[in-house]
């Protein structure tokens, strides 16, 4: 096989760089480990940035978006007896939408299928090699079993955190790691509970912080500090109903309750790696950092790589020009870097550690954000996302 655009991973960031390279005229070919159906149920991030919508609906992917997702103005930040609402048209003239991961990968799954560029699920043994050649090529072995070779002018890593790209690229260059893990993990639900908020309230509480989100006017998403040593087996639904009432209590307001369709534990790291790019290997999203997800940013920062990959990719194919591809892993990572700045401060800010004094300076932080314009605009800024 041969393909100008071999892509390693069928997450977001994958299937959207086969997306937008095909809109400028260029083949690839996506090669993906797991089953369609495992990826299009994954549950994980829920708010798309101005920018993200933007980017998806350029790119042909906003119709169901616009149909079923939520425009959301602001977001509420609480602290006992305070719940204050951030106003983001107000302070920096941009607005997110909730619209999960799992949708905009079945809108990009669904369109990869239907006549876009071949989606390969379920193969196995992913090796690519030559990367410092113009001809690198990726070896894997199909969903029949058998050994195939995808020869390519360009391969690009959007194989998440677990996935073989990283290495390769750690092998030829000197690589620099950077990591934060943090002391606390969330329990995340989906529940069939119509959610009880407009828009979604971050909540910080001496027991702990909690996020209420939502999928749709009938399905809630919603989320408790825990340790990361806890059990998801010794959360039974009422203990985490009882978790989130106390967190969220505030006179006059009531959370919605109902069946809780799904539930897990997710680590909270940060998680840094440059360059982002060996020879004709580049990496995107997650396959090169991570944040927690305090600031919504996973997704969006996974969207805003394959943005700048796909120029510098047009641009060294089509123009010959090398600039852009050049320039890419800075490019990238000076982005990257904000995000991972923004998601730790909100975390910081947001989740208790059981020590009073950080407990104060959390309290005389939300405090400021919430009375003063310019500590709100920056959040603001920072939330809806930066331009592109
Ligand atoms: P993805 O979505 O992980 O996609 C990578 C794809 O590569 C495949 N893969 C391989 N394919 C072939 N061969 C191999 N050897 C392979 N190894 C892996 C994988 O099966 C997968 O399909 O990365 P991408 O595209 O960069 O997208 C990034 C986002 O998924 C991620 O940033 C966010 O979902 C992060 N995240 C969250 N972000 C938020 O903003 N809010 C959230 O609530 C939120 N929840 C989450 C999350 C990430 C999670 N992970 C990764 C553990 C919840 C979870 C559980
Ligand atoms: C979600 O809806 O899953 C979600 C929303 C906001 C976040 C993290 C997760 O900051």
């Amino acid at each position: 096989m041969r393909t100008q655009m071999g892509i390693i991973g069928a997450g977001p960031a994958g299937l959207l760089l086969s997306r937008l390279l095909a809109l400028q005229g260029i083949d690839s070919v996506v090669l993906e480990n797991r089953s369609r159906e495992y990826v299009e149920a994954r549950i994980r991030a829920g708010i798309l940035e101005q920018n993200t919508v933007d980017v998806l609906t350029g790119a042909g992917m906003g119709d169901r978006l616009h149909r079923e997702g939520l425009e959301h103005r602001g977001v509420y930040l609480q602290y006992p007896g305070v719940r204050h609402q951030l106003d983001f048209p107000a302070l920096c003239g941009r607005r997110v939408w909730v619209y999960g991961q799992t949708e905009v990968v079945k809108d990009l799954v669904a369109a990869q299928l239907a006549g876009g560029p071949p989606l390969l699920f379920d193969v196995s043994d992913v090796a690519v090699e030559d990367v410092d050649t113009d001809s690198p090529r990726v070896r894997f072995t199909d969903a029949d079993g058998a050994a195939r070779v995808l020869e390519c002018d360009v391969v690009a890593g959007t194989d998440g955190f677990h996935g073989p790209s990283r290495a390769v690229v750690a092998e030829g260059t000197g690589q620099q790691l950077w990591e934060r893990t943090y002391p606390y993990a969330w329990l995340g639900i989906l529940a069939d509970a119509a959610p009880a908020t407009d828009e979604l309230i971050y909540a910080w509480h001496p027991d702990g912080f909690a996020l209420h989100s939502m999928r749709s006017p009938s399905v809630s998403r919603l989320y408790l500090q825990v340790d990361p040593s806890e059990r998801i087996e010794d959360w039974s639904d009422d203990r985490i109903w009882e978790g989130l009432a106390t967190r969220f209590a505030l006179d006059g307001w009531e959370l919605s309750t109902g069946t809780v369709t799904e539930k897990s534990i997710l680590p909270m790291r940060s998680f840094v790696s440059a360059p982002m790019r060996r020879g004709r290997l580049f990496l995107a999203g997650d396959a090169a950092h991570i944040v927690p997800p305090t600031g919504a940013k996973g997704l969006n920062l996974a969207v805003a790589d394959v943005v700048l990959l796909s120029r510098a990719v047009v641009r060294l194919l089509q123009d010959k020009e090398t600039d852009l591809a050049d320039a890419y892993s800075d490019t990238a990572l000076r982005r990257v870097w904000r995000a991972t700045h923004f998601s730790w401060w909100m975390t910081s800010m947001l989740h208790t550690t059981g020590d009073p004094f950080d407990a104060q300076l959390q309290l005389s932080q939300l405090r400021r954000v919430c009375s003063s314009e310019a500590a709100a605009r920056e959040l603001a800024e920072n939330y809806t996302g930066l331009p592109l």
